[in-house]
């Protein structure tokens, strides 16, 4: 039985769940918050992690290439060595050039924190030069990287909604604009496997917010 670790708030412990889902694979969840994490499992204290009967694995793209590997039904990575390379590619701007600069905005876009206008100017243009080169790259025909749902997916659809809106909030305008999003995301919308992720969500996000300010 595999046991995902994290809290429905999180865009990346949402990324791994979306797989499980789309993967019509059985797991549990157990609520885990930053703070309170296990230091063998993550010892970064960072969420999501996953339990298997083996042990632990922590970092979402190691826990989706695990899950793929030893559950390769309804598989989320192209069987074609340069179609999975295309893949994980998009993983990769996504997480790393996308979400973890973005980040950098959240403790004032999400959490009545402050960012200085010298890193809000720095995070801006970083931001605007990676939008820029994943759209190079995102194909969004209807899925990120074409025809075929992927772990791209899982990705895109949790963390490009957050970027939209740390954007608009820090910068008054959405720099995901030129992109189809919006779309995007609605064809999200109508998965059984998102409906389930947006519930959890919702239920955890309230919880969420009141421990983050209690923090602040
Ligand atoms: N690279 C990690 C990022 C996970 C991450 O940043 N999780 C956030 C919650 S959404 C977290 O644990 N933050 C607390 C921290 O970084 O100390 C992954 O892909 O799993």
């Amino acid at each position: 039985m595999l046991t995902l670790c994290g809290f429905g708030a999180s865009n990346y412990h949402n990324k791994v769940k979306l797989v499980l889902l789309e993967k019509g694979l059985a797991f549990e969840e157990e609520l885990t918050w930053v703070g309170e994490t296990d230091p063998m499992a993550s010892p970064l204290g960072k969420v999501p992690y996953l339990k298997t009967a083996q042990g632990s694995v922590c970092e979402s793209a190691v826990m989706v290439e695990y899950i793929e590997q030893q559950y390769p039904d309804h598989p989320l990575i192209p069987e074609d060595a340069f179609a999975a390379a295309k893949a994980r590619e998009l993983v990769v701007f996504l997480d790393l050039h996308l979400e973890l600069v973005a980040r950098n905005l959240y403790g004032e876009a999400f959490f009545g924190g402050k960012v200085s206008d010298t890193v809000k100017e720095k995070i801006g243009a970083q931001l605007e030069k990676n939008v820029a080169a994943f759209a190079k790259l995102a194909l969004f025909k209807p899925y990120i990287g074409g025809t075929e749902l992927s772990i791209a997916d899982c990705t895109a659809a949790v963390h490009l909604p957050v970027i939209t809106a740390a954007t608009k909030t820090i910068y008054g305008r959405d720099f995901l604009a030129d992109l189809p999003v919006k779309d995007y995301m609605k064809m999200w919308s109508e998965r059984p496997s998102m409906q389930r992720v947006q519930a959890d969500r919702k239920a955890n996000n309230e919880l969420f917010m009141s421990r983050m300010k209690s923090k602040a």
